[in-house]
């Protein structure tokens, strides 16, 4: 049989789910989550099977009103996903549409910005329905449909993994003929170093994201493969301020040692092996006008 593969672009808000999705579609962990909106910094590919045919998603940040320089490489890199990709899911939060919601304007702005690139193979994906009123959800679904844009419209929970199959099966239908791209059994395309970063990063995000909202970064340094077939990584954490600084770590260190505990925990996991993780927080004011951190996570670094 011949094979197919292409590229699925994931769009939406930030805090839609699209990462979350993307971890269902694929059927395991290869990118993070965070209740916090702004989670994805840059694209992450994350590759499923479907019989011949293989998908490589596109986890993209969301799309939001850029004012920072990292926010517009985000959004940057997220629309560019959209453009190199067969097919496109735009993802809305359901219960998140309240007209004056940050989230509703936003997915306004990206279905005008769809509507300028037609002819792409895009679908609407009506996220968190679960704890929803179907009632509620027809309205929504007409009304995106009047639109014009979406050849189809899934309504699904990403989290309970409530009709995901219905989406991997219309984006496999949609993917073009040619050779896979990836070995068959590849979850993710992402190095290991920076997949070690991100889940720190992740564990951050999820023990402070009141106190740090999004001042914070993490590089891998070093990774030392040992003899005894674990592996030892040194990440620093970069905040920009020395009362942040202090966040992280704690009292007495408390904080940044719970961090490394959940980190460490779920490397050892993701790639079946002992880790001795190794953690720094140094304070860099300017880590987010910084060209090399940019390139270090794979974004295009803005010039103003
Ligand atoms: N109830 C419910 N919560 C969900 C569902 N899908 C995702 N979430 C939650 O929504 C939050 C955001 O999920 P993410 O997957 O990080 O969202 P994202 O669109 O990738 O966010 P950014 O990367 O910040 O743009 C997390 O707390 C998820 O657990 C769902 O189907 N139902
Ligand atoms: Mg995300």
């Amino acid at each position: 049989m011949t094979q197919r593969c292409g590229f699925c672009a994931i769009i939406g808000a930030p805090n839609a789910g699209k990462s979350t999705l993307v971890n269902a579609l694929v059927g395991s962990k290869v990118a993070i989550v965070s209740p916090k909106v702004q989670t994805t910094r840059m694209p992450v590919r994350g590759i499923a099977m479907a019989g011949q045919t293989q998908i490589i998603f596109v986890d993209t940040p969301g799309i939001f009103r850029p004012r920072r320089r990292l926010d517009r490489a985000m959004v940057t890199s997220a629309w560019s996903g959209a453009e190199e990709a067969d097919a496109v899911l735009l993802i809305v939060d359901a219960a998140d549409l309240d007209e004056k919601s940050p989230a509703a304007r936003d997915t306004a702005a990206i279905l005008e910005g769809l509507k300028d690139r037609k002819g792409k193979k895009t679908a609407l994906v009506l996220n968190k329905i679960d704890g929803m009123k179907r009632t509620d959800l027809l309205p929504l679904v007409e009304k995106f449909h009047a639109e014009g844009v979406f050849e189809d419209v899934f309504l699904i929970s990403a989290l309970k993994g409530e009709a995901v199959a219905d989406v991997a099966a219309w984006v496999a239908s949609r993917m073009p003929e040619g050779p896979w791209l990836y070995p068959e059994d590849q979850a993710a395309d992402i190095p290991s170093r920076l997949l070690a970063a991100e889940v720190t990063r992740e564990k951050i995000y999820l023990r402070l994201h009141d106190e740090l909202p999004y001042a914070s970064a993490v590089e891998t340094e070093k990774w030392e493969e040992r003899k005894d077939g674990s592996v030892r990584i040194d990440q620093v954490i970069y905040v920009q301020r020395d009362g942040q600084k202090a966040i992280v770590l704690g009292k007495g260190g408390a904080t940044i040692k719970k961090i490394g505990e959940l980190a460490r925990t779920e490397l050892e996991e993701l790639f079946g092996r002992r880790v001795h993780l190794f953690l720094f927080v140094k304070v860099r004011e300017d880590w987010a006008e910084n060209s090399e951190h940019y390139k270090e996570i794979g974004l295009d670094f803005p010039r103003e």
